[in-house]
């Protein structure tokens, strides 16, 4: 980030007015003050347990929600199990408890509680929706996002900021997903770590805060810090038509304002694109894939859930009928859109051309709804398309836009929509807020609440400090890109993210079942555990457990060729060391079961972050670069050991 000048963009704007640690001009780490925090269930249950052995007696940020969207299937007690535990933490300490039902934590997010100019932190690497309408909007892991609801500092990478300039406007039947796969097609999913991407430019004004928020949302999968939008007259209409006027203020970015680099996207040029199998950095044209037979359309996810995407895809089916051998999944992402899609006759157009219509949850994205069958190829709106995602390994998921997956809807066949009829932006949304509890009390609580806790909800295992030497074994060695899905699965795993030593498990699960037997008879006989991995480890979701469930095996440190933002800020947040290899080339050299001899560990985190690592065919080197704030963790083991 450049040194303040008096031309700032909204990225300075914002970020100056809540520094509360660092110097942009000077410091590699900034400390930020967090307004809002959101979490969803899969990660919250961890994050208030967290919270509550901070000690602390209600929250102390502007806004905590507490949302339920992920674990909605219910099959066995544990995830209801979870959401009781919820409710009652959210009572108790004074945060807003969103149920069941009401719809996907981001969608409802941008719906009723954004605030342009505020940053938002939250449990899920989505987060970075609400740059749609103008906030800072971060994901981060479970205990980050209880210590700011404790009142603390959050710290980011400082960033650079590189302007996207969006000029022109969309062809029909081209959306705001086809421009984030254009950026995607660009930047790639490695290699961002630290940016945050601002979008602006004279073609901004012709984009509305849904199709605004599904880019930042999707920025996520560029491995970038956030992405963020002004705040103008278009979110300003949004906002009245949300009946929350008074929660508008105009934050652009100053005449001339400064960018470390600036990329330009034409929105006429722009073509319908798709992510092809298993990554959302791999962008093909819908035109390359035209004819392609799909077996499965998905349509949904807090990517493209909102009334403006559903209506578009009703639209496109009105009168029609699906292709009689796909079948296809909806998935709205909140109670308000489907209202306002049952008043309109929406509803009822996607019901007689065939569609399922889905709970307004998060389901089939995570892998907890309409697997596809083997082999399938599944055409899906949502954000993340990594191998087995979906519940079924063999599929072939691809990324697309609601129009694209409409059109493909109905002939069964890959193909870009023709002649679709955009959505005109609602002068006003139906406001009800019922499914959000404990308004009235939040950011007071009830102290008296006792707190309920079924089977399901274990004990959070807190971290050892870091030893002075560790004789250690490379339990597993991954390739390249290997995503957080990877490490800790989701899906039919997803239950036991309340439960540490149950969820541990499947650790690695993907990769090598035997892995979490390995570390503990590793762990047993005094032998520490490492993961080898190769470029942009810990892709993919803000989920802790990646981290957390190796801390509770005994890996003491992960050394890979690049580690990406929020999962290496979870390992250190677990008291695991983030090694980077200083020549990638001993990569090669190690096997899996190799033993390691990390000899002055500690030393090393406390120095200069270097180490020479032996094994028995010889040394190699290992570096990690850490602020003081960081080596403090990492020596305590981690940030609950630390307080
Ligand atoms: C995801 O999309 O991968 C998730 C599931 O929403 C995760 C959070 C989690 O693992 O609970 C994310 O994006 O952070
Ligand atoms: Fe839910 Fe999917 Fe969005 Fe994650 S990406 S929050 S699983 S809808």
């Amino acid at each position: 980030m450049k040194k303040s000048t008096k031309r700032l963009n909204v990225t300075q704007k914002i970020l100056a007015s809540h520094l509360v640690e660092g110097d942009p001009a000077v410091d590699s780490e900034l400390g930020i003050r967090i307004d809002q925090t959101l979490t969803q269930d899969a990660t919250g249950t961890m994050a208030y347990l967290q919270f509550e052995s901070m000690g602390v007696k209600r929250v102390k940020n502007d806004l905590a929600v507490s949302y339920v969207d992920h674990n909605t299937v219910q099959i066995g007690y544990e995830n209801a199990d979870d959401h009781d535990f919820l409710a009652s933490v959210a009572e108790k300490f004074g945060i807003i408890y969103s149920k069941a039902g009401n719809g996907i934590c981001h969608q409802l997010h941008l719906e009723r509680f954004g605030k342009p100019g505020t940053t938002l932190l939250g449990s899920d690497s989505h987060t970075p929706t609400g740059g749609g309408i103008g906030q800072i909007a971060i994901g981060a892991g479970g205990i980050d996002i209880a210590v700011a609801m404790a009142g603390g500092a959050f710290h980011i990478p400082t960033p650079k900021v590189r302007a996207i300039v969006l000029k022109g406007k969309l062809k029909k039947g081209v959306s705001a997903k086809d421009v984030i796969l254009t950026v995607l097609k660009k930047y790639g999913t490695k290699g961002n770590v630290g940016w945050i991407f601002e979008y602006t430019g004279p073609g901004v004004a012709t984009l509305d805060v849904p199709s605004r928020a599904t880019i930042t949302n999707m920025g996520a999968e560029l491995g970038v810090t956030t992405s963020v939008f002004p705040s103008d007259k278009v979110t300003k209409q949004f906002l009245q038509a949300q009946n929350r006027a008074g929660d508008f203020k105009e934050i652009l970015p100053d005449a001339g304002a400064e960018y470390d680099d600036t990329f330009t996207v034409d929105l006429s040029k722009v073509e319908p694109l798709a992510a092809a199998p298993h990554s959302p950095g791999n962008i093909v044209t819908v035109k390359s894939m035209k004819g392609t037979k799909v077996n499965q359309i998905m349509i949904g996810s807090c990517t493209n859930s909102s009334y403006r995407d559903i209506r578009t895809v009703a639209d496109i089916l009105k009168g029609k009928h699906v292709a009689e051998d796909v079948e296809v999944g909806i998935a709205c992402g909140s109670r308000q859109v489907v209202n306002m899609l049952a008043k309109d006759g929406s509803l009822a157009t996607l019901i007689s051309a065939g569609c399922r219509i889905l709970e307004n949850a998060c389901g089939f994205c995570i892998g907890a709804h309409m697997s596809p069958s083997t082999n399938a190829v599944s055409l899906r709106t949502n954000n993340r398309n990594f191998e087995g995602r979906s519940g079924t390994k063999s599929a072939k998921v691809y990324l697309v836009s609601p129009e694209t997956a409409a059109a493909s809807a109905l002939t069964g066949k890959f193909c870009a929509a023709e002649n679709v009829k955009s959505v005109a932006a609602p002068k006003k949304f139906p406001i009800d807020d019922e499914m959000f509890l404990y308004r009235k009390s939040a950011g007071k609580g009830r102290s008296s609440v006792k707190i309920v806790r079924g089977p399901n909800i274990a004990t959070v295992p807190k971290g050892v400090p870091l030893a002075k030497d560790l004789m250690a074994s490379a339990a597993i060695k991954v390739g390249d890109k290997i995503t957080t899905d990877h490490i800790m699965p989701a899906g039919a795993r997803l239950k036991f993210r309340s439960n540490v030593p149950e969820y541990s498990k499947y650790v690695f699960e993907p990769c090598d079942p035997a892995f979490h037997d390995k570390c503990l008879a590793n762990k047993e006989k005094n032998i520490a555990n490492v993961i080898i991995a190769g470029e942009s480890y810990g892709q993919g979701s803000s989920r802790e457990h990646a981290a957390l469930c190796p801390m509770y095996l005994g890996v003491k440190a992960v050394i890979a060729k690049s580690i990406e933002r929020i999962h290496r800020a979870n390992l250190i947040n677990f008291g695991i060391v983030p090694f980077i290899f200083e020549d990638s080339k001993a990569y090669d050299k190690i096997e899996a079961g190799d033993k390691l001899e990390l000899k002055g560990v500690r030393a090393a985190v406390e120095g200069d972050g270097e180490l020479v690592v032996k094994t028995s065919k010889g040394s190699f080197k290992v570096k990690t670069t850490l602020s003081a704030r960081e080596k403090h963790l990492i020596l305590s083991g981690g940030l609950l050991a630390s307080l």
